[in-house]
């Protein structure tokens, strides 16, 4: 039921510097929205809008209508219902964020295309008042323009390989050859900030020949949640300096406490939509949508999937996207399941990838079967690994470390390692202190996980061109 409220609801508008801002007005203790420019660049730009319940009640739906000047649309929106008569765009709830609690609030956001801002705001059909003024607001804009493309380094995989295409079960590059990709993935970017300097990376390209740098975004634990521009920002600046250097960047959205995807899908929208708007032309990006589903069915995984990818291929309509998977990425072998149920009802998109991930101490003989079968299947990416146990932590099991490398090699899967950082656990490569330190090349900085790795992972690739 609707219920109309007496009170009067007002947007305000704060937008990037340089901008002009239309400020409404509020009444103490109303519904309110807000709307921020959330990301920019020379064609358009991210909106967001946050309806806050600011009254002692909940109310059960909202509806918000932007009006934008001629020759600017919205052209996509997420959590949300679009629907648009001209210049007008009226935003009400999807499914599930109808109801705001007493003292809550919900956001969707949007992308528009052309760079003029809103002249009229309406929320739940009363007319935003207020005035407008120029501000300078501090942006929060992780970027002011979608980045242009490093042209790739001769001879680097993306040089070879270029954009990456899911081909039949295989990872491809640009001649739809199968190829393998090897890395190293980074710890928690919250953490190791020291850990992926310029010299960091260029021990990575060039010492360890690695094709593939995972960006590992923690959404909780002190992680993206507490700074959504922050974090963006950091993962784009790493997608450069691996595009930089000719490798290969996995930008990991790395959900894990708590395991059900749909508890950060909101967040997971605005990072993927910024991220891939801000990458688009770049060849060098490969998504990962759910680091570590766990406690979740294969259909809510999916579910997930299947609202987050749209908002990537919008933007960036030929990269590869990984989708985890049930059971900590363990195709559900981990919660007593198999990829069976994957295979009976895979995500309905193209060019996307399933995780796997392994702890070889912990993970063995079961696993690497599941593996092997599932492989016929379906494209599996091995997006995190480590040679010791699921803890991160414990002696590097080199049988069954090498066991499971021959199989990903045998089968063409490709990996990245847990983790290129010098944390005081067996699973990091580097020995503790090393990052201070600054140096990073060589076999005198890593520990015996490092030292595996980088004598697995420097090997001469097979990159086919013909
Ligand atoms: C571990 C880190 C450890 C950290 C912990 C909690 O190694 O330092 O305290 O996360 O954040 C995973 C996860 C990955 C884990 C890793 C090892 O994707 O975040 O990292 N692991 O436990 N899945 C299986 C193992």
């Amino acid at each position: 039921m609707k219920r109309r409220t007496t009170t009067i609801l007002a947007a305000v508008l704060a937008v990037a510097a340089t901008s002009t801002a239309a400020l409404f007005a509020l009444p103490a203790s109303a519904e309110t929205a807000a709307f921020r420019v959330s990301n920019s660049w020379s064609t358009g730009y991210q909106g967001e809008i946050t309806v806050s319940n600011q009254s002692s009640s909940a109310i059960s739906t909202w509806k918000v209508d932007l009006t934008l000047p001629a020759g600017t649309s919205v052209t996509q929106a997420w959590s949300s219902t679009l629907t648009s008569s001209g210049n007008t765009y009226t935003f009400t709830p999807a499914a599930w964020n109808g109801t705001i609690a007493a003292n809550a609030s919900t956001t969707f956001g949007f992308i528009v295309t052309g760079t003029g801002r809103p002249t009229g705001c309406v929320v739940n059909g009363q007319t935003c008042t207020g005035t407008t003024t120029p501000t300078s607001s501090p942006t929060t804009s992780p970027s002011a323009s979608p980045s242009t493309s490093t042209p790739p380094v001769n001879g680097t995989p993306v040089g070879i390989n270029g954009q990456l295409k899911v081909c039949g079960t295989k990872l491809c590059n640009q001649y739809g050859k199968p190829i393998q990709l090897r890395g190293m993935s980074t710890h928690g970017i919250q953490w190791f900030p020291s850990c992926y300097t310029d010299a960091a990376l260029d021990a990575l390209a060039t010492d360890w020949n690695s094709d593939l740098f995972r960006v590992s975004m923690y959404v909780q634990e002190q992680g993206y949640e507490t700074n959504p521009a922050g974090f963006t920002t950091r993962v784009n600046n790493l997608v450069d300096e691996a595009e930089q250097r000719g490798m290969y960047a996995l930008i990991d959205f790395h959900i894990l406490t708590p395991g059900d995807p749909m508890y950060n899908l909101d967040r997971a929208k605005t990072f993927f939509a910024q991220v891939s708007a801000r990458n688009a032309a770049k060849k060098n990006v490969i998504y990962e949508i759910a680091n570590e589903p766990n406690g979740v069915s294969w259909a809510t995984i999916k579910n997930y999937a299947e609202q987050v990818i749209p908002v990537i291929r919008a933007n960036d309509p030929d990269a590869v996207v990984v989708v985890g998977t049930r059971g900590w990425s363990s195709l559900g072998v981990s919660e007593g399941g198999n990829s069976s149920e994957i295979v009976a009802n895979p995500v309905n998109a193209s060019n996307v990838m399933y995780t796997f991930h392994f702890y070889a101490a912990s993970h063995k003989d079961n696993y690497r079967a599941e593996v092997e079968r599932a492989a016929a299947s379906l494209p599996l990416f091995v997006t995190e690994f480590g040679t010791v146990t699921y803890t991160g932590d414990g002696a590097v099991d080199t049988a069954s470390s090498n066991a499971w490398l021959d199989l990903l090699d045998r089968l063409q899967i490709s990996y990245a390692n847990w983790t290129f950082s010098d944390a005081g656990e067996g699973s990091a490569a580097l020995k503790p202190g090393t990052c201070a330190g600054g140096s990073f090349a060589g076999t005198g900085v890593l520990t015996e996980s490092g030292l595996l790795m980088r004598s697995r992972i420097r090997t001469a690739d097979n990159f086919p061109t013909t």
